[in-house]
């Protein structure tokens, strides 16, 4: 087991009276931020400063070990220094069977030494003249300890300290813990263990392999066996392989099958692979379905099909194969169009051939399912259709009242030869080229939709639609505010007329652009012209007829929400940060109403006007994020902003509404931090780790409890329990109308929920009387308010007695309230906080 203290906890009561410090500016060798809790009273005489951490539980240790990291510098280094100066501290502990009140007093007499701490490093000075921290680490046994926990203090007598780390841990082989945090240590996962204490990784077992991407956390696996059943089928055209999967898996889900192909001769040669003529659909190697189909042959050939399964690990060992014989001649393809009008008229189709057509609908819920097939026949060169240059025009009928749907096509099978004569006879001739097929599934009618731009075929039809043009005459550039992805960003004014200017921010475009870019850029102009709503960026319009290309979009006075933040630090109410929070989700709930999910939302796409509204920016980020099943497993890192991504998004790109509800929570913690960077100078990977183990934000300082506890809802691993962004502005909305309910700080409260699986299954209640409804004992209201129970801070030191006192006269409505409260206990008392406390 290890215990591992973070430096990151409330800290405001103890510094009052002392004077160590919490500071995040200085960096560490490689340049990044660094928390440290520093004191640095080198000149003044008699310094006794202590800083003390939470009570950590023994466990089940005898021998406890503490790292520290931290410098100490040099009272040479120091111009000016007195004789006071000193390059040591003192490391002490005390033994607890449990932990102190946050209140009660502290007595340093009770603490045993453990050691004096010198460094052997002290500030180093940059060419630039920055101090750079050089760590130092020394590590101390304490102990044996006998009572079930005890503290830790550090006893500054005027040095000049930075303390960046304090590990406690004790030893015990078969654990690992890949990163620092106030964690347990976790039991080697399946086919892997660990020799050495301290261990941050557990070894796999022979014949055991972890992939290059698999966190520590993962079981050791191994390659699958064989796909099973492999079976085949032959039409005229094509061939047809199913198959089952492999009985043994490996250990993972991450199973893909190839398929190779070798072309025999009839005269004995040895076998070639086949060439590029040869198809396969949807693709040879990578498949995640255990299906195949493969077509154009060569004629009178011999083909061998080899069928592997594969998944992460299996170029760390070897699966045998199965292996099929089979000839084939013969074509089928197939084809699909999107629109967005109920008609279709799909082009350049071949005489005498037969067409399959089924269609889907695309609309806020997703994809309808497919419509039952239907089939037509063109005629041959010489007849009437085929001089109708090969077309026709399929219409769906639904009722789309003020509803925009998407019609996915698919036509999928172009059957040529013999069987033309049955299709052909299935279809009445006056319904040649006009094919009626009713669909009626419209699930929210009169809702908006988002509709992707890059369903149209032409992504410049997309910017048209919903982007107005806008003469460049019309716009006057005054400066560069900043840089954007593809250019500059710059504040000016437009003309409308009939109005008078009103001013607007920029996004240019480049000189020098590909096609590619010039429609990645004006994707986010069709994209964010389709939103209207006060807490989205609005879109004035576009210049896509001169140079440079522009998007002209309402102007923010304030910028982006986290840089204006963290250069307003602590000016604000807790109201007004709330009423930013509300705004964003407000945004937030208007686009997951229209079915668009944003996959980006950071405090840094954010931006704020001069009466401190936030509007939700910055919509180009789904197209990279394209839910693209081929991606699925070459997502880790890369373009998503991890820090900020729901789990399931990071792991295999299941971005939905309830994923932004994730960085919304993230988005929350960084608001009410003002602007501080989530998870701190943690890597990525141990962000990703640290998540997958259950740790979440601790509240940022002088965060209300309900707000902290609206994160940890907005965090749960369960997507379908996190909050829906309409509940959430509901919720702050109340809180905001209830401002009391704001005055429970997290660092007020002596323990309460750290992550998601500690809260319990009860909702965020602000008043007593949403609490009764909630529990369907509305009738007692006015009891509790008579017996002076206004809070639901009261309410939860209540016990069975004091329900039977106050009125409530039956015992099955006694058991519920009492119950209720249990939860709502649970919900303040339920967990140790840890960090530091003096
Ligand atoms: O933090 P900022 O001042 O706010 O710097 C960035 C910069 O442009 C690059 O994105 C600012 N910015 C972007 N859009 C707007 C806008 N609509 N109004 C005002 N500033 C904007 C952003």
């Amino acid at each position: 087991m290890c215990v591992f203290v973070f430096l990151q906890a409330p800290v405001t009561s103890i510094m009052k009276e002392n004077k160590w410090r919490l500071y995040i500016t200085e960096m560490d060798e490689l340049n990044r931020p660094i928390h440290t809790f520093q004191v640095c009273h080198v000149m003044e005489p008699n310094q006794n400063n202590w800083l003390r951490t939470n009570w950590i539980p023994r466990q089940a240790a005898q021998k406890i070990y503490v790292e520290l990291r931290f410098t100490l510098r040099d009272c040479n280094s120091i111009p000016w220094v007195s004789g006071t100066c000193k390059e040591t501290f003192n490391l002490l502990y005390y033994e607890a069977d449990e932990p102190h009140g946050a209140n009660a007093h502290f007595h340093p007499n009770d603490y045993a030494k453990i050691d004096t701490i010198a460094a052997d490093e002290s500030f180093t000075q940059t060419d630039l003249g920055d101090r750079v921290l050089r760590l130092n680490t020394e590590v101390r046994e304490v102990g044996p300890i006998a009572r079930k926990g005890f503290y830790l203090a550090f006893q500054d007598v005027g040095a000049c300290i930075a303390l960046v780390s304090v590990r406690v841990y004790y030893k015990k082989p078969g654990f690992y813990k890949a990163f620092a945090g106030n964690i347990k240590c976790s039991k080697c996962p399946p086919h892997s263990s660990s020799h050495t204490e301290g261990s941050a990784l557990c070894h796999c077992e022979k014949g055991y392999y972890r992939a290059s991407k698999d966190p520590p956390t993962m079981a050791c696996t191994r390659p699958p066996s064989p796909p099973r059943n492999l079976a085949f089928n032959i039409n005229e055209t094509a061939l047809f392989f199913e198959w089952s999967p492999p009985s043994d898996t490996g250990g993972r889900k991450d199973i893909t099958y190839n398929v190779s192909c070798l072309r025999c001769g009839a005269d004995g040669q040895p076998c070639q692979p086949c060439n590029s003529n040869v198809r396969f659909m949807p693709r040879p190697v990578g498949l995640t379905s255990t299906s195949v189909v493969v077509q154009d042959f060569v004629a009178h050939a011999n083909y061998t099909f080899q069928i592997e399964a594969l998944n992460g690990v299996s170029g760390m060992g070897r699966s045998t194969r199965q292996v099929a014989n089979i000839t084939e001649q013969e074509q089928l393809s197939y084809s699909s169009t999107r629109t967005k009008s109920p008609s279709a008229i799909v082009t350049g189709l071949k005489p005498s051939t037969v067409y399959v057509f089924h269609v889907r609908a695309r609309t806020l819920a997703g994809y309808s399912s497919y419509s039952p097939k239907f089939e037509f026949a063109t005629g041959d060169e010489n007849s009437e259709e085929a001089a109708d240059q090969g077309q026709v025009l399929v219409i769906v009928t639904a009722t789309v009242g003020g509803f925009s749907l998407l019609v996915i096509l698919t036509l999928f099978l172009l059957i040529t030869g013999r069987c033309q004569w049955y299709i052909k006879s299935k279809i009445k001739s006056e319904d040649k080229k006009r094919t009626q097929y009713q669909n009626g599934h419209v699930p929210f009618p009169g809702l908006k939709t988002y509709i992707d731009p890059d369903t149209y075929e032409d992504p410049s039809q997309a910017v048209h639609e919903f982007a107005k043009e806008i003469d460049p005459s019309r716009i006057r550039i005054e400066r560069v505010i900043g840089a954007g992805e593809f250019g500059e960003v710059c504040s000016g004014r437009l003309r409308v007329p009939g109005k008078k200017e009103i001013p607007v921010a920029i996004k240019t475009l480049k000189g020098g652009y590909t096609e590619r870019q010039r429609r990645d850029f004006l994707r986010e102009a069709s994209i964010m012209g389709q939103f209207d709503n006060p807490n989205i960026i609005r879109l004035e319009g576009v210049v896509t007829k001169s140079r440079p290309v522009m998007i002209v979009v309402e102007y923010m006075e304030n910028g982006s929400l986290d840089s204006f933040l963290r250069k307003h630090d602590g000016h604000f109410t807790v109201i007004q940060l709330v009423g930013m929070l509300r705004g964003i989700a407000s945004g937030m709930m208007y686009l997951s109403d229209i079915g668009y999910v944003h996959r980006d939302l950071a405090a840094r796409n954010i931006l704020v006007d001069d009466n401190l509204v936030c509007k939700v920016s910055d919509f180009g980020l789904s197209r990279v994020l394209e839910d693209d099943p081929e991606a699925a497993y070459t997502t880790t890192g890369g373009k998503i902003p991890i820090r900020w991504t729901a789990p399931e998004a990071i792991a295999y790109r299941k971005f939905s509404s309830a994923s932004d509800t994730w960085s919304y929570g993230i988005v929350m913690w960084e608001v009410m931090s003002y602007g501080e960077r989530p998870y701190w100078e943690m890597s990525n990977q141990d962000v990703i780790l640290s998540i997958e183990e259950g740790y979440r934000l601790p509240a940022p300082m002088g965060c209300p409890v309900a707000l902290h506890q609206l994160m940890l809802l907005c965090w749960q691993k369960d997507r379908n329990r996190r909050p829906r962004f309409s509940d959430m502005v509901n919720f702050l909305d109340k809180l905001i109308r209830n401002p009391s309910s704001l005055l429970t700080l997290v660092e007020d409260v002596n323990g309460f929920p750290e992550s998601p699986e500690d809260m319990p299954d009860y909702p965020l209640f602000i008043s007593i009387s949403d609490w009764l409804d909630s529990i369907k004992m509305s009738q007692y209201k006015n009891n509790f308010i008579a017996a002076g129970y206004t809070t639901m801070d009261s309410v939860s030191s209540m016990s069975i007695d004091d329900v039977r006192r106050i009125g409530v006269s039956l015992i099955g409505h006694q058991r519920r309230i009492v119950s209720s409260i249990q939860a709502l206990r649970l919900q303040f008392l339920h967990v140790q906080q840890s960090g530091f406390h003096v």
